[in-house]
């Protein structure tokens, strides 16, 4: 295909409630969108930096930069680009794997678009439908979590996440055991707010029977994750560290984890969270499928990213509504727990384009 416009496209939108995470407060989502029009046709990507450097070094006004100042000028300046040509072609640019993944999708969406093939089918999907959890912000009372946590398994989500700091999470991971019993999928996320000294708390929340522990240490701290691997029963399970299916193949050898968070953004996009999916599934890891706060448009590729074989989780592919009042897109419904996986071309749905004007605070269109 060649390369016509990029426009990257800055939206703001309010989520339904605050999401606190051991990093900090979001109370909305500053979406940097990619539309690519191609003389094929057109696509769509979502960026998942965040607005801070918090959860990953990337932020939103930094992948916009790098995106304009590095990324599209050397795709403008390729003869040709495919989305396997997109990684090799930006490959001297170093990190930026957020920003990367954003256009990849993009121009992915466009040439399946043009060829009338789901992201679904292209990534090798054996499902139709996938099971689907939640992620629980930090709460300000333990009863305000059990309450949040009680409608949301009212709505069907088949798994928990809690997200826990130091100081909130025996007790918290303790109350929700309680209250819904032995059966209720439960597992917790760190963001990395743990190091060796406080490491003997998530010791003593290896009696709650929890499906795993995630990104307790440091990204950069591997050693770390491999000693609590072997202090404990619980699966450690690994988000910020893996960027890659190289660092997932290490982290596993090192016996650093023993599932791990697949997250396109995270790992420079689609294709290469196909290549950490198969290594895992080679290694003998299930991984299951994260999730960034998305809209509609991520939402939808990371919904048929999760419905490859060797994720064996449910992921945190929420409907809409548990994070927006109105939805980019068509909305996606939870269905007993599940959300149907896109059929149509490319990632199988489109943003609207009133809703899309009325959330768009900026637009910069990019041109050969
Ligand atoms: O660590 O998984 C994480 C949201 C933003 C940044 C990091 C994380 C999260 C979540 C929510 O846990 C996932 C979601 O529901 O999209
Ligand atoms: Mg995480």
């Amino acid at each position: 295909m060649k390369l016509k416009t990029v426009e990257l496209r800055r939206i703001a939108l309010p989520l339904v409630r605050p999401f606190r995470t051991s990093f900090g407060v979001q109370t909305r989502r500053d979406v940097l969108l990619i539309h690519v029009v191609t003389d094929e046709g057109e696509g769509w990507g979502e960026c998942v930096a965040l607005t801070d450097p918090f959860y990953s070094s990337e932020y939103v006004e930094g992948a916009h930069a790098i995106l304009r100042d590095y990324l599209i000028p050397r795709l403008f300046a390729a003869p040709e680009v495919t989305a396997t040509s997109v990684a090799p072609l930006l490959g001297d640019v170093l990190g930026h794997r957020m920003a990367k993944a954003a256009i990849e999708t993009a121009i992915l969406d466009a040439e399946l678009r043009a060829h009338d093939i789901s992201f679904a089918s292209y990534l090798g999907a054996v499902r139709t439908e996938v099971e689907c959890g939640v992620s629980v912000g930090i709460a300000a009372s333990i009863d305000q979590l059990l309450e949040e946590v009680a409608s949301y398994v009212k709505e069907g989500y088949l798994r928990i996440k809690l997200k826990i700091e130091p100081g909130w999470d025996v007790e918290p991971v303790r109350a929700v055991r309680e209250s819904f019993g032995p059966d209720l999928r439960l597992q917790v996320d760190a963001n990395s707010a743990y190091d060796a000294a406080t490491s003997v708390q998530l010791e003593a929340l290896d009696e709650f029977s929890l499906l795993l522990i995630e990104q307790p240490f440091a990204e950069d701290d591997l050693h770390q994750h491999t000693v609590l691997s072997q202090r404990i029963r619980t699966a450690v399970c690994l988000d910020e560290s893996i960027t890659s299916a190289r660092v997932a193949a290490d982290a596993i050898r090192r016996g650093a984890c023993s599932v791990i968070n697949v997250k396109a953004g995270r790992m420079g996009g689609y294709l290469e969270a196909v290549r950490v999916h198969d290594v895992c599934d080679a290694l003998g890891i299930p991984v299951w499928c994260g999730g960034m706060l998305e809209t509609g448009i991520g939402r939808a590729a990371n919904v048929a990213l999760a419905a490859l074989p060797n994720f064996r989780y449910p992921g945190d592919t929420s409907a809409s509504d548990r994070y927006y009042e109105e939805d980019i897109t068509e909305p996606f419904v939870l269905r007993d727990g599940k959300l149907p996986v896109p059929t149509g071309p490319g990632m199988g749905v489109q943003p609207r384009p009133d809703v899309l004007q009325a959330l768009t605070t900026s637009v910069e269109t990019i041109q050969s």
